[in-house]
């Protein structure tokens, strides 16, 4: 009953991770590496036709890609472990619109400052494009710092959930010391404290994922 997820380092399956770890769900980590660019050896696309990480399947051998689905369907298969409020409470509801608020308007930034070129129109322009992404992120990033409360570890207060794991990452990729303290001092807390929950920092460690 193992899960196998295919990731790399600091990448969107340390939120799997995360998930996985929380839950108590058996699993091994199969590294893609993406600076030798493995994300596009004809071994993974015969997972992820899409060339991107994360993946897993699951114990029966069914592939899952897209974080947002992947962290849904585990929590559906882990229900047990609590990681989203109640059905059909406004607990629920909230933590749901701010998962894919970042699943949908962060996370496909990250394509954008990593890899430019695939979106700039000419090889001089990279750098204006990555320069217009970071605004863009840095925006989206503020508004994830607007919906969080001062001295209230998680999105929803005390109440840890799935949406904490993936703002977590959002936070760290996004990370820059001083930019960080003075506009999103408590999306950095609460990655602090999503990173230290035992079970989370016993896979994260210092390196936050593995791969
Ligand atoms: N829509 C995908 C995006 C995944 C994604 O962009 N993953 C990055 C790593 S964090 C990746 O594989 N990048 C390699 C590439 O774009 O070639 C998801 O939500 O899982």
């Amino acid at each position: 009953m193992t899960y196998t997820l295919y990731s790399y380092v600091r990448s969107g399956g340390a939120m799997v991770e995360a998930a996985l770890a929380e839950m108590g769900a058996p699993y091994e980590v199969r590294p893609v590496d993406l600076h030798t660019d493995e994300q596009h050896a004809p071994a993974y696309l015969a997972i992820n036709p899409h060339g991107k990480i994360p993946a897993l399947v699951t114990p029966e051998g069914e592939v899952l890609t897209e974080t947002l689905a992947i962290l849904l369907t585990l929590e559906e298969r882990h229900e047990e472990a609590g990681l989203l409020p109640s059905r059909g409470s406004a607990e629920r509801a909230r933590a749901l619109r701010w998962l894919a608020f970042a699943a949908t308007e962060l996370y496909p930034i990250v394509e954008i400052l990593d890899y430019p070129g695939r979106f700039a129109p000419s090889l001089n322009s990279k750098d204006a494009t990555r320069a217009v992404a970071i605004e863009i992120w840095r925006d989206r990033l503020r508004t994830m710092e607007s919906q969080l409360v001062e001295d209230q570890p998680y999105l929803l207060g005390e109440r840890f959930c799935l949406t904490d794991i993936y703002w977590a990452v959002i936070a760290r990729w996004g990370f820059q010391p001083g930019w960080t303290a003075e506009h999103t001092p408590k999306l950095e807390q609460l990655f602090h404290a999503v990173a230290a929950r035992s079970k989370i920092a016993a896979v994260w460690g210092d390196r936050w994922g593995r791969g």
